[in-house]
């Protein structure tokens, strides 16, 4: 459709949505008490851009005075057909609860943005992510069931489950994967140590991605089309957004990911303003459902920076894209000497390096009155400490060369330690990568 076509079925749609939770949640109508605009009758998508935009902070705060669902629930509590939420890491969990319908939409979305990202019925699709609360596993599972593929629902995060997944990998050969992209990096580490060639012994010609950036983060991308032969899809928007592929590439799209906007619509807004940003721009993106009606969510923060465009895809798709994925988050942006630095641009340049080991943290720290000192303390091939033996100055030219290439690349100079590879602990979920001593 042509962007203005759309947007007219669009704003059809988030006015029902609106109406819709306006008058059937406890919550909205409350939240919206001092809204500008008739929540009941919104006229055009700039009426919509002056709701108020809701945090995760909101959603705790409700669901922990009205437990556990908040008052966002729009159907009888009976009606559920499944409870999701966070992991609540940090801080309180929070509680999803997904009528059947609802449910039965999201298997809908999700089979047909599969296709446009080149699933088939004939192919087989390993879930190589945690069945639990977290809805990325399970969102990949109703969407290639829908589509009418073979599902194998491996799963992830036990002791000793990756060995087991590369001995299913390689006898089962499913073709297709969905994971997080550090889980797709250790499983091939894994398959090494055992013997297995991840090329010639497994059979993946298309991965798909959420929960973390990787997929579009070039250099990460490469590495794993190259161990595997296949092709990378990036996906994810947030988990209370679930149909949570409404981002989502496809097969020509080197990085980033398209908006599906007429299944969740997506605005960009100034992280500072909170007004919204025109295509080009770089800033959050905010979240609305726009087919909920057990507990939509509108106009919702999620945090990540983004930068967005139209785009001339092969794919012929009109919808705006996330031209490089999603590579950062506005609160954990790394601010060295004033200048904005991403832990996904470091990923980038590590892993472009021959001699990089796998897996690297960043260290930041903070003394009184000082500025932020960030450390890449990144892993380097067991080759180069060997070679250390009989050059005691090899691990010092390693050191210099991948400080040069960060410094080019990010503008600032950053302090590099380097340590043998297989240092860093392996997640079967997503990296965490920033070790924060900041406390002054
Ligand atoms: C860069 C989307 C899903 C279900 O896989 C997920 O991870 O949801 P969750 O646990 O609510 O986490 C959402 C956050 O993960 C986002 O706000 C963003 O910071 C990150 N994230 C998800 N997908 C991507 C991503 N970051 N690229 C992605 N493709």
């Amino acid at each position: 459709m042509s962007p203005d076509e759309r947007g007219e079925a669009i704003l059809s749609k988030l006015r029902g949505q609106v109406r819709y939770a306006f008058q059937n949640s406890g919550f909205y109508p409350e939240f919206y008490g001092g809204a500008t605009v008739d929540p009941e009758n919104l006229r055009s998508l700039e009426e919509f851009a002056q709701l108020p935009i809701l945090t995760k902070e909101d959603i705790r705060r409700e669901q922990e005075e009205h437990p556990p669902y908040g008052r966002f629930l729009c159907i009888p509590p009976s009606e559920v057909f499944r409870v999701h939420g966070t992991s609540g890491t940090t801080g309180r969990p929070t509680v999803f609860g997904i009528g059947h319908d609802d449910w039965d939409r999201i298997a809908e979305a999700h089979a047909r943005i599969l296709w446009g990202a080149g699933l088939r019925p004939d192919d087989m699709v390993m879930v190589a992510a945690v069945f639990s609360l977290y809805v990325g596993s399970w969102g990949a599972l109703v969407g290639a069931e829908r589509l009418g593929a073979t599902c194998f629902p491996f799963g992830s995060g036990a002791p000793g489950q990756t060995e087991r997944a590369a001995e299913w990998c390689a006898m089962v050969k499913p073709s297709a994967l969905y994971g997080t992209p550090s889980y797709a990096l250790y499983l091939a580490e894994t398959a090494r140590q055992m013997g297995l060639d991840p090329l010639t012994d497994f059979g993946f010609r298309f991965m798909f991605f959420s929960g973390e950036p990787g997929a579009s983060v070039p250099a990460t991308r490469r590495l794993i089309e190259d161990t595997f032969g296949c092709y990378v899809v990036d996906q994810g928007s947030m988990a209370e957004m679930t149909p949570w592929m409404s981002n989502s590439g496809c097969r020509h799209l080197s990085t980033g990911m398209h908006l599906w906007q007429d299944i969740v619509y997506t605005e960009l807004v100034d992280p500072e303003s909170r007004r919204n940003l025109p295509l080009g721009a770089e800033g959050v993106p905010v979240y609305s459902h726009t087919e909920r009606t057990s507990q939509p969510m509108i106009r919702y923060w999620s945090g990540d920076i983004a930068q967005w465009d139209l785009i001339d895809c092969p794919c012929g798709r009109t919808y705006p894209t996330l031209t490089r994925g999603i590579y950062g988050r506005a609160d954990d942006m790394i601010i060295v000497r004033g200048q904005n630095v991403f832990p996904s641009r470091i990923e980038d340049i590590l892993r472009s390096m021959d001699v990089f080991g796998g897996e690297f943290r960043l260290l930041l720290e903070r003394e009184r009155g000082q500025l932020d000192r960030l450390t890449v303390q990144t892993e380097v091939l067991a080759d180069t400490y060997v070679q250390r033996e009989s050059d005691p100055a090899a691990l010092d030219r390693v050191q210099e060369e991948i400080t040069a290439a960060l410094r080019r690349a990010l503008g600032v100079g950053v302090a590099v330690e380097l340590k043998p590879a297989g240092e860093f602990e392996r997640t079967q979920f997503k990296a965490r990568r920033i070790i924060d001593h900041r406390t002054v």
